[in-house]
């Protein structure tokens, strides 16, 4: 009997030890693992205007304002944020296909907003 309990109590104890060395473990991944690439959009132009990025490698984008709202749309990357005026959002992307791509600003923001645009390369 009490050897059983004593076995229980040795499961219980290894049970709890892994559950917590996982659950730092996981922190830990999420914390370091993920870069993360500013990029700021002002009129008409997003800065810097290209990016590389490793295919199957996510990477946080953090997406910052200046001025007005601008968005931040690429449908091969399924990219597609709003900006808010003077504002930041943010967007983790786990990009797939290799390629040269351009990101447009889809939300209207003055006279020369159709040209502006960033390229993200990835590879
Ligand atoms: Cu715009």
């Amino acid at each position: 009997m009490s050897r059983t309990k004593s076995f229980l109590a040795t499961i219980a104890a290894i049970l709890c030890v892994s559950a917590s060395l996982s659950l730092t473990g996981t922190n830990r991944v999420h914390a370091e693992d993920v870069p993360v690439i500013d990029i700021t959009a002002k009129r008409f132009a997003f800065s810097p205007d290209k990016i590389t990025l490793k295919k199957g490698q996510t990477v946080k984008l953090r997406l910052h304002s200046e001025d007005v709202t601008h968005g931040f749309f690429l449908r091969p990357l399924k990219l597609d944020e709003e900006i808010p005026a003077g504002q930041s959002a943010e967007v983790t992307v786990t990009p797939q296909t290799a390629g040269t791509f351009t990101t447009i600003c889809d939300h209207f923001c003055g006279a020369n907003h159709g040209n502006m645009n960033m390229t993200i390369v990835v590879e």
